[in-house]
């Protein structure tokens, strides 16, 4: 059953407020593009609020509200969101698969882990009390050291529509226990549930302008944020053009960045292993969340021994994939985000066609859909590596393939490529796995399994994919600094 989407005004300093012009922007349902309501639009305004307020929270009191305040007191109000949306999760997963056309099965997962990312750095926050100050040994005994680490100070949080609740928690949670204040930018297309993060905050009674959520359009409400000058450090997870433009905003104020951007992972499968198996896989890691994740292992890597067997179990499975609204029972395909999205993947599909590669199955629309952005689960060969499906980021549910006769042969494949965030490998011989994970050129190996994800393990890419990493003790660090402390110790000075 659908259920109405909120009508929400933009959060900031604990208020909900309308923004300054008045405008609002329709929220689509990818799944049968009718409107079903809309969200807040921010501008510069509106940022300059949301900045000022979060700017007042971190040095309220002389700090010590929230950017002072022990770790433990951050990881009560933490635990008190975490337990609130774990309340809301059937709710939240209906809303988000409705914004933005993921299954809901997927989306209720989704939010699981938005509750337990809360939980793990509320952890994390407490732990923090007792490793404030670390010591370190120096050469010279008349003199003492030790680092503090402190939060960075306001961030700028500016996030996608893939995984809209999720991307937002990775970035809020730890930036919150780190004791930064923070003003979210959530993608225009799926903010929905960003700002009911934001009512949980009003419920749990976060102290005003800790988190602020501003609602908007990238070049409206994300380019103020990135370039504003009280802002001390931007988070983003997006694309690589707008990451460029993020990092050369932030480059004008010498503000550091961390950059989570796209990806074209391969996925090398060798011939010891089991088929059926590691064709699930292959399934798994390409089209879950309709293909739209940065990490999908899009470039299948294929022994050529066991390609044409593998192809045709590949096929078999794709075609059983239950392409259909997200809402409906046992979906495991819905339309992708926006018709902007629908229209740059079929363009690469038909630019691969025309460019003389073989659409194995799928490349159109499902025939039983006739509304939404629904693209079939598409897998296609015969491909070359000057062509554009190989090289560019799809983000939708579009797999290529390609053959590879030695182990060397598949790695230079494998990192031929201008991304470096994934990769995995599958194969009975865990040695060569081993090597092929220090090989590749990427921030995430899996070995015999493709996608999962905990909030321990750190995340994040390399070569155009950015820099920086969320997640785990990693994504803490992201937002706190470290002071050195040297103090003289000798008598004889004074
Ligand atoms: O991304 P954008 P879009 C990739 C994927 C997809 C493509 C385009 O290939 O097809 O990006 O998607 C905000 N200053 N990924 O257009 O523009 C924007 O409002 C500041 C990969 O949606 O990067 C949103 O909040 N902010 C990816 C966020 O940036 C700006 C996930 C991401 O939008 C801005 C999503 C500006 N000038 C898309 N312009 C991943 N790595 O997971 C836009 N934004």
């Amino acid at each position: 059953m659908a259920i109405p989407i909120p009508h929400r005004q933009l959060f900031i300093d604990g208020e909900w407020k309308e923004p300054a012009k008045g405008k609002r922007i329709p929220v689509i349902n990818p799944a049968n593009e009718t409107v079903i309501g809309d969200i807040p639009a921010a501008t510069a305004e509106d940022v300059d609020l949301a900045v000022a307020a979060a700017r007042r929270a971190f040095y309220r009191n002389g700090g010590r509200e929230w950017a002072r305040a022990a770790g433990a007191d951050r990881a009560k109000y933490l635990r008190s969101i975490a337990l609130k949306i774990k309340d809301r999760t059937s709710e939240l997963a209906r809303l988000e698969a409705l914004d933005s056309g993921k299954p809901l099965d997927e989306t209720s997962w989704d939010l699981e882990d938005v509750a337990s990312c809360f939980e793990y750095y509320a952890d994390l926050a407490e732990s923090l009390d007792g490793k404030k100050r670390t010591p370190i040994s120096v050469p010279l005994q008349t003199f003492k050291s030790y680092v503090l680490r402190e939060p960075i100070g306001v961030v700028g949080l500016i996030t996608p529509w893939n995984y809209p609740l999720l991307m937002a928690t990775w970035k809020v949670a730890p930036a919150l226990a780190a004791g930064c204040t923070a003003v979210l930018k959530p993608s225009e297309l799926a903010s929905v549930t960003c700002l009911e993060l934001a009512a949980v905050c009003k419920e749990v009674g976060l102290p005003p302008g800790v988190l602020n959520v501003v609602t908007g359009l990238g070049p409206e409400a994300g380019a103020p944020l990135s370039s504003h000058p009280l802002v001390d450090k931007i988070a983003f997870t997006g694309s690589t053009e707008t990451g460029k433009r993020i990092m050369t905003a932030a480059a004008q104020l010498t503000k550091p960045v961390s950059l989570e951007l796209g990806g074209k992972s391969p996925l090398l499968v060798f011939e010891d292993v089991d088929i059926e198996k590691a064709v699930e896989w292959a399934v798994f890691g390409c089209f879950w969340t309709n293909g739209q994740i940065c990490s999908a292992t899009s470039r299948l890597l294929l022994q050529e021994s066991i390609a044409e067997v593998f192809l045709a179990r590949l096929v078999a499975w794709v075609k059983n994939i239950k392409v259909s609204d997200p809402l409906e029972e046992g979906c495991r395909l819905g339309p992708v985000v926006s018709e902007g999205q629908y229209v740059k993947i079929n363009k690469l599909i038909s630019t691969a066609r025309s460019e003389g590669a073989t659409i194995l199955c799928g490349g159109g629309r499902p025939t039983h859909l006739e509304n939404g952005y629904f693209i079939e689960p598409t897998v296609i060969t015969d491909v070359s590596t000057s062509m554009q499906i190989w090289k560019e980021e799809v983000f939708g549910p579009v797999l290529c393939v390609k053959t590879f006769r030695t182990e060397e042969e598949a790695i230079e494949l494998a990192n031929g490529s201008q991304y470096g965030l994934a990769g995995a490998v599958i194969s009975k011989d865990i040695e060569r796995c081993n090597r092929i994970t220090e090989e590749i050129q990427a921030g995430i190996m899996w070995i015999n399994c493709s996608q999962p994800c905990f909030c321990q393990t750190p995340w994040g890419g390399t070569k155009r994919s950015g820099f920086g990493r969320e997640l785990g003790e990693w994504g803490f660090d992201n937002y706190l600094s470290v002071k050195q402390v040297t103090e003289y110790v000798s008598d004889d000075q004074w």
